[in-house]
């Protein structure tokens, strides 16, 4: 993202809090938070979008268009300076607490002057919080467990970490006799880059059941700490070693369990929507059913979400476009694209060994693709440059180019492999290898490592000379990020995917949960210019080939189709395009 972009994302996401701490119209906090969504984003650098390019954008309404030009202009806004005089900054971190929020925030400054978390933590200690209306004990101490976990752990948890975690706690329970269902949710089930909690559906055999449910769960080995346990929820979190997450459990009756999914799917965003919807076409939705708006007692549908889907005129919506981006005019129209399937690939084009920093031999990670039933894999060691990763000289490449064709002849009929290189990309764009060298090689995947917090307009004038580079297959992760501490590279995606795409290179989406990189968005922007995406899974042993689910969610949530996805081509045509790629 551009960086103006994110300055301007994070003004837009403070006027939301500001204003709803302030105890503001609640539809002036929504509009600003999608204002600060859109903004955030955007490929392009809001400077150089008119005020008809802006208002034009879903969410950008005539008041965010003049708010984004005065920003543009003079580097700020008036009206976020003028909300944020009116409020001590610490309040907004007391607001974040999880438990707290607007209206707590606001009640502790006004009625107890607490004006940072310190401030809090004191009153919190002197018993003037539970003094306070409408504070008991267990809310003041269940604001304490929130403050001490939020001071221990980061807030979000990565996707590979959670669903590992989910899928623990969702085995256990689907090997109950007490359980007919589980489902997990939220973000989860969305496929987002990062959880903040993990939420799981149960519907229950019968009611007798539900409290050996609960107390599996509030037993379970991961699980350190119980937060809450009421009659239809419990919540949990487990330990450091776990992953240090809370887990909510919800136990729905079978007739509410597709509205109870749906509306625990989310997005928060997505539901407004939804509900949006059905109060137009006369109906409520909740977490229970979708009603009559007359009469709330006469249930139209909830069992399943197909069926909530099709009263409001809708085709079912994949959980990964759940986000307002305007899939309900696509599920409207009956055009919501048919999205790629973990299936649907068959092919792995960016790998280790050895011979680099991978673990295993090239006949053992080409048997490990071909057991998957992949039908091409490409080994892609590290380039000299790569010191640290034990990158191959020129001379050691040529033997292993040697090496990786002995293998592809030994497994000819079972699999094909490729003699490739993950060359770096060095700072000035130029590759790790001549290019006679890299004619030699049946595939070149191109990537950033090293220079990776350089300015934006340097980032994309570096990606686009390797874009340019005729013996380019695939930029490997384009922006070099690590979730969540390194935030990589912020070039000008929208060039580079154009570029991309008239050259015919694709783009990798790096499946490793630490990477996913192209991200949702940026995948986004490459399917709208035409650009092709490529899912690798940059295996270093067997065990990472399994990330490519975390890949595939991504490009989902891209909206991309097994069209769109050079790793769902068909042998010979993967090969044919591969061919193109080349003088
Ligand atoms: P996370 O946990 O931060 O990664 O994100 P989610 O989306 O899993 O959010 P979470 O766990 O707070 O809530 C799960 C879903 O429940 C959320 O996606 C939508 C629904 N939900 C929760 N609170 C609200 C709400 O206040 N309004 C609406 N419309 N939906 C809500
Ligand atoms: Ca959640
Ligand atoms: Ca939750
Ligand atoms: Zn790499």
């Amino acid at each position: 993202m551009p960086t103006r972009n994110a300055e301007l994302a994070a003004i837009f996401e403070d006027m939301a809090q500001l204003t709803e701490l302030l105890g503001g119209n609640r539809f002036k906090v929504i509009a600003f938070q999608k204002a600060a969504r859109v903004v955030g984003e955007l490929t392009t650098d809001v400077g150089d979008l008119s005020r008809s390019e802006l208002t034009g954008l879903d969410g950008i309404g005539t008041g965010a268009a003049d708010r984004i030009l005065e920003f543009v202009e003079s580097g700020q806004v008036g009206d976020h300076a003028r909300l944020a005089k009116q409020v001590p900054s610490g309040v907004l971190d007391v607001m974040n607490i999880p438990g707290v929020g607007p209206k707590s925030a606001a009640l502790f400054w006004k009625e107890l002057g607490v004006e940072s978390v310190d401030d809090l933590k004191a009153k919190l200690e002197t018993g003037e919080v539970a003094a306070l209306k409408g504070f008991g004990e267990k809310k003041v101490e269940n604001i304490r467990k929130n403050l001490a976990f939020a001071e221990s752990a980061g807030q979000r948890t990565r996707i590979g970490t959670a669903y590992e975690l989910a899928m623990r706690f969702v085995s256990e329970l689907k090997g109950m006799k007490q359980v007919k269902r589980v489902e997990y949710a939220g973000s989860l089930r969305r496929g987002k880059e990062t959880i903040g909690d993990i939420d799981i559906l149960v519907v229950p055999e019968s009611d007798k059941g539900t409290e050996s449910i609960f107390d599996a769960f509030v037993g379970h080995d991961a699980v350190d700490d119980l937060i809450l346990r009421g009659d239809t929820k419990a919540s949990v979190r487990t330990g450091k070693a776990d992953g240090g997450m809370q887990v909510d459990l919800r136990v729905v009756p079978e007739a509410s369990f597709g509205a109870a999914l749906m509306y625990f799917t989310g997005s928060k965003e997505h539901n407004v929507r939804m509900r949006e919807r059905a109060l137009e076409m006369g109906y409520t939705l909740n977490e229970y059913a979708l009603a009559e708006k007359e009469d709330k007692a006469c249930r139209v549908a909830g069992t399943t979400e197909e069926e909530v889907f099709e009263k409001l005129g809708l085709a079912w919506v994949p959980p990964e476009l759940r986000e307002d981006r305007g899939e309900l005019k696509l599920a409207e129209e009956d055009a919501l694209p048919a999205l790629l399937k973990l299936d649907d690939i068959w092919a792995e084009l960016h790998t280790h060994t050895t011979a680099s920093d991978g673990t295993w031999s090239i006949e053992e990670n080409a048997l490990a693709a071909a057991e998957r039933g992949f039908h091409t894999v490409a080994i892609t060691d590290h380039s000299k440059g790569q010191v640290q990763a034990n990158g191959l000289t020129a001379d050691r490449l040529e033997k292993h180019i040697v090496a990786v064709r002995g293998v592809a002849k030994k497994l000819k009929g079972k699999i094909t492999v490729l003699a490739g290189s993950e060359v770096d990309i060095l700072t000035d764009g130029s590759l790790d290898y001549p290019d006679e060298l890299l004619a030699e090689l049946d595939i070149v995947v191109a990537s950033p490592h090293a220079s990776l917090s350089q300015e934006p307009k340097r980032a994309t004038a570096r990606l686009l000379k390797a874009i340019e580079n005729p013996y380019v297959t695939i930029v490997g992760h384009p922006t070099g990020r690590l979730i969540p501490r390194r935030e990589g590279l912020s070039p000008d995606i929208a060039a580079l995917c154009k570029a991309a795409a008239e050259r015919g290179v694709a783009m990798e989406i790096n499946a490793n949960h630490f990477r996913l990189d192209l991200r949702d968005t940026h995948a986004r922007a490459a399917l709208e210019h035409g650009c092709k995406l490529s899912i690798n899974t940059d295996a270093h042993g067997p065990a990472d080939l399994d990330q490519l689910r975390f890949g595939v969610l991504t490009a989902r949530r891209a909206g991309a189709t097994k069209q769109d996805v050079v790793n769902a081509m068909p042998k010979a045509k993967l090969a044919e395009w591969i061919k193109s790629t080349r003088p």
